[in-house]
């Protein structure tokens, strides 16, 4: 019997081929204009076997670019440029979203608009780093929004998720994880306002809420998921008392329903383990929605997540960077191809769309 991860699967009005989701991934290849490269619709036709693919993280206008050569989906050159890859992927049978994505104060003085300070919450330097093509440099110090810019984020995310239908993508997913704009709302400590969007937990998570509703109105809940990452702390965005903070934010999706939550468990890209410890399954419960599983998961580990009922679809990064057909290799207990990192960012085909497939 085939395990119900590679079997059909229903997301809103989409079927999937099977629950293998490739997450959105950073890869810093758009060419000039920050529209998607020729090479970009290869790349995501070549493991379009996925049964969910979810485009990397793509600016949802010029201030919400933190890294050189991402993707944007706020000018029609840009919509132009994944049209040819959202055509592709369909062409070879695969569901494609697109993650709208602000990073806030995740960004560079030298990738903004007149050489902008950086957007955030709170006028707090974030303790990380960002990638401006010559390796990765300290973020520059950020600007607080004013309360009358907040509307304009959230009109930004808007117009973004209909780029994205325009583009013929299927759906959108929200950035809402590892340390960029919504995160640092959210989050206490690069959240310092005492506006209606600081202070309690109703108020920092305000502009997911308002984000999630303004994206799910604009082109239906059913194609609109969010991601989150309450363990934090990645990008040095972490939360004093993240279970509450997240069961409310959780409860607030519920009610507005977007069709699936996509939850980084444990610490994006490093561990399952956390401290001070979120507990995963107590947040899963919460949701009626679809809930996606993401985070140093292996095929067994996510066959396991689906008979628990822990997991409705998984979701895998890396994994699907070295293994076009991780879906195949997956199923059939196949050894995987090791990632080469020092290709993951920035240059060409090699270490993008030269991953070989099995036999
Ligand atoms: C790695 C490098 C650059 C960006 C994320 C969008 O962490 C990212 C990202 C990851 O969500």
């Amino acid at each position: 019997m085939t395990h119900p991860l590679f079997q059909k699967f229903r997301l809103g009005q989409l079927e999937l081929a099977n629950r293998v989701v490739m997450a959105p991934l950073t890869r810093n290849r758009a060419a000039p204009g920050n529209v998607a490269a020729p090479l970009t619709a290869e790349y995501y036709a070549q493991r379009a076997s996925a049964g969910l693919i979810v485009a990397e993280g793509s600016q949802v206008s010029p201030m919400g670019q933190g890294y050189l050569a991402t993707p944007g989906i706020h000018s029609p050159e840009q919509v132009a440029a994944w049209k040819v890859v959202t055509d592709a992927v369909h062409q070879a049978g695969g569901r494609i979203f697109l993650q709208l994505w602000h990073v806030g104060r995740v960004s560079h003085t030298s990738l903004l608009p007149g050489g902008a300070a950086p957007l955030a919450p709170s006028a707090v330097t974030a303790n990380t780093k960002t990638y401006l093509g010559q390796g990765f440099e300290a973020v520059s110090t950020p600007r607080a929004l004013e309360l009358s810019e907040i509307p304009g984020i959230v009109d930004d995310f808007r117009k973004g998720a209909a780029n994205a239908r325009a583009a013929g993508f299927d759906g959108v997913e929200i950035h809402a994880a590892n340390g960029y704009l919504i995160d640092q709302f959210m989050k206490d400590g690069a959240n310092k306002r005492d506006d209606a969007y600081g202070g309690s937990i109703d108020n920092r998570t305000r502009l997911l809420a308002e984000v999630t509703s303004a994206v799910c109105a604009e082109i239906g809940r059913d194609r609109v998921g969010v991601r989150l990452s309450p363990a934090g702390p990645i990008n040095d965005c972490a939360d004093s008392a993240p279970q509450a903070l997240f069961e409310l934010a959780v409860d607030k999706l519920e009610a507005i329903g977007p069709v699936y939550i996509h939850m980084i468990e444990g610490i994006t890209g490093q561990t399952r383990d956390t401290a001070p410890a979120v507990d995963f399954t107590a947040l899963r419960k919460r949701y009626s929605g679809v809930y996606m599983a993401n985070n140093c998961l292996d095929g067994a580990t996510a066959q396991a997540a689906i008979d628990a009922g822990r997991a409705d679809l998984v979701s895998f990064g890396r994994a699907f960077i070295s293994n076009p057909d991780l879906v195949r290799r997956l199923e059939t207990g196949a050894v995987l191809a090791p990632l080469n990192r020092d290709t993951l960012y920035g240059g060409g085909a090699q270490g993008y769309t030269d991953y070989p497939r099995l036999g």
